[in-house]
C-alpha cells in the first residue's frame, strides 16, 4: 500500500460511537433549554445517532443511558437501531440521580443502598443481553465532602466488592468500563478520582476491565496523551468519553476548546496501533445546550476524523530518526508539521468516493432535515437529561 492508501484505508475503519443523551435536551443547573424537534423517545434518539451516520459514514453505534432510554421492549429497539443503519453500543448505568445515593452508591456504608446500586446492574446486563451491547459502562459520582465524613479506606474496599459483584454479572464476552473523574458532585474526596484509580480496581476485577477516560474530568493542564500511553501500555484502555472542556466537565463539541490536544491524543492513538483492533471504544459524551443536536454531533465526528487523518500524516520514520538524534525542535516540527496539514480536501475526496457529500456537515444544514424534524416532533414530551 502507498502512504496513501495507508491512511485512506485506517480511516474507512474508524468508528466513532455517539450517545442517545446528545439529542436530548439538557443543561446546566441553571436552565436546560427546550429547541424544537428535540427527540421525544429513545426511538427518535436513535433515528437521530442514525442520521449522523447516514451524513458522515462514521458514527455506527449509539451508547444507551438506564433509566435514560429505558423502553418497554429492548429488542425492538435494537431492531429499531438496526432498521436505521445502526446497532447499540455501550450500555450507562446511572448512579446519580436517585435519592438513596447522597451518600454514595456503590461505596454506600449501607449495605442496604449497595445492593439497589449493584441491581441496577442486573437491569443493565439484561439490556445488554436483549441489544447485543458488549460494554457496561459505569461512571460514580460517589465521595465526600468533609474530611471525616467517612472513611476513605473503607469506602474503596466497599467499592471493589461492589464492582466484583457487578463484574460476576457479565456473560464471558462483556466488558466493564470504569470511568473516572477528578471531582464532582462531591468535593472533598472523590472515590474513583484518576486513571491510576480505576485501573487498580480494574486489574483487581479481572482481564475484562477496563478505563475509560473522558476528557472532561481532569485538572487544568493535565497531559491527556500521557494517560492514553499508560493505559494503552497496560492494555486497560476501554474507552474515550470525547469531550471538550475550557474549565470543567463543559461536555462541549470535541476538539472545539483545544484541537491540538485532539490531535496528541489521536497521534498516540495512531502511533500506538490502537484506531482499530485494541478495543478502544471512542464515544462521546456530550450534551448539547444551545446548539442544534444533530449538527452539534456531525461536527464532533468530522472534528474527530480530521484529528485522525492529522495524526495519520504524521511521518512516524522522520520522527523517530529526530528522536533518536536528539533533534528536539526537529521532531516536535514533524508533529506541528502534521497538525498544520489541511486535510479537507483529502477528507472531501475520501468521502465522495464513499458516497457521501463531501462536506457533510454543509450537506446536512443544507438538507432541510432539522426543520422537518421541527415540524413533524410536535406534541408529546422532549427528552430531557434526568429523564
Ligand atoms: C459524568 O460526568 C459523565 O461523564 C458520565 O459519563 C455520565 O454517564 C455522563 O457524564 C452523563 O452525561
Ligand atoms: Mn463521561
Amino acid at each position: 500500500m502507498t502512504p496513501s492508501e495507508t491512511v485512506l484505508s485506517a480511516l474507512a475503519a474508524q468508528a466513532i460511537e455517539l450517545p442517545s443523551w446528545a439529542f436530548g435536551n439538557s443543561g446546566t443547573r441553571f436552565k436546560v433549554f427546550g429547541q424544537p424537534g428535540t427527540a421525544r423517545t429513545p426511538y427518535e434518539k436513535v433515528a437521530d445517532a442514525a442520521t449522523v451516520h447516514r451524513y458522515t459514514g462514521l458514527a455506527p453505534r449509539v451508547s444507551l443511558h438506564v433509566p435514560w432510554d429505558r423502553v418497554d421492549d429492548y429488542a425492538a429497539l435494537s431492531a429499531h437501531a438496526a432498521d436505521e443503519g445502526v446497532a447499540i453500543g455501550a450500555v450507562n448505568s446511572n448512579l446519580f440521580q436517585d435519592d438513596d445515593y447522597r451518600l454514595g452508591s456503590l461505596t454506600h456504608p449501607d449495605p442496604l443502598v449497595r445492593r439497589k446500586a449493584i441491581a441496577h446492574h442486573a437491569e443493565c446486563v439484561e439490556v445488554m443481553r436483549a441489544t447485543g451491547s458488549t460494554d457496561l459502562k459505569l461512571w460514580l459520582p460517589d465521595g465526600t465532602n468533609y474530611a471525616g465524613q467517612d472513611d476513605i479506606r473503607a469506602r474503596q474496599d466497599r467499592l471493589a466488592e461492589s464492582l466484583s459483584e457487578i463484574y460476576a454479572l457479565l456473560d464471558p464476552h462483556m466488558r466493564l468500563l470504569l470511568e473516572y473523574k477528578f471531582f464532582e458532585p462531591y468535593f472533598y474526596a472523590t472515590d474513583v478520582p484518576d486513571w491510576g484509580t480505576s485501573l487498580l480496581h480494574c486489574l483487581a476485577l479481572g482481564d475484562r476491565a477496563h478505563v475509560v477516560l473522558d476528557t472532561g474530568h481532569h485538572a487544568p493542564n493535565t497531559n491527556i496523551e500521557f494517560i492514553v500511553v499508560q493505559l494503552l501500555r497496560a492494555g486497560r484502555l476501554g474507552a474515550f468519553d470525547f469531550n471538550s472542556r475550557n474549565y470543567a466537565d463543559d461536555d462541549l463539541i470535541v476538539g472545539a476548546a483545544d484541537p491540538f490536544q485532539l490531535f496528541r491524543i489521536m497521534n498516540e492513538i495512531v502511533g500506538n496501533g490502537a484506531l482499530t483492533g485494541a478495543g478502544v471504544n471512542f464515544m462521546l459524551d456530550q450534551c448539547h445546550n444551545i446548539e442544534p443536536k444533530i449538527q452539534g454531533q456531525i461536527r464532533s465526528v468530522l472534528n474527530v476524523q480530521e484529528a485522525t487523518a492529522r495524526a495519520l500524516l504524521v511521518d512516524r520514520a522522520a520522527l523517530r530518526r529526530a528522536q533518536t538524534a536528539g533533534d528536539v525542535l526537529g521532531a516536535h516540527q514533524v508533529l506541528v508539521d502534521a497538525y498544520a496539514t489541511d486535510v479537507r480536501p483529502l477528507l472531501a475526496e475520501f468521502r465522495e468516493a464513499r458516497g457521501l457529500a463531501a462536506d457533510p456537515f454543509a450537506a446536512y444544514r443544507a438538507s432541510g432535515h432539522d426543520q422537518h424534524l421541527a415540524a413533524t416532533r410536535v406534541g408529546g414530551e422532549q427528552a430531557s437529561w434526568g429523564a
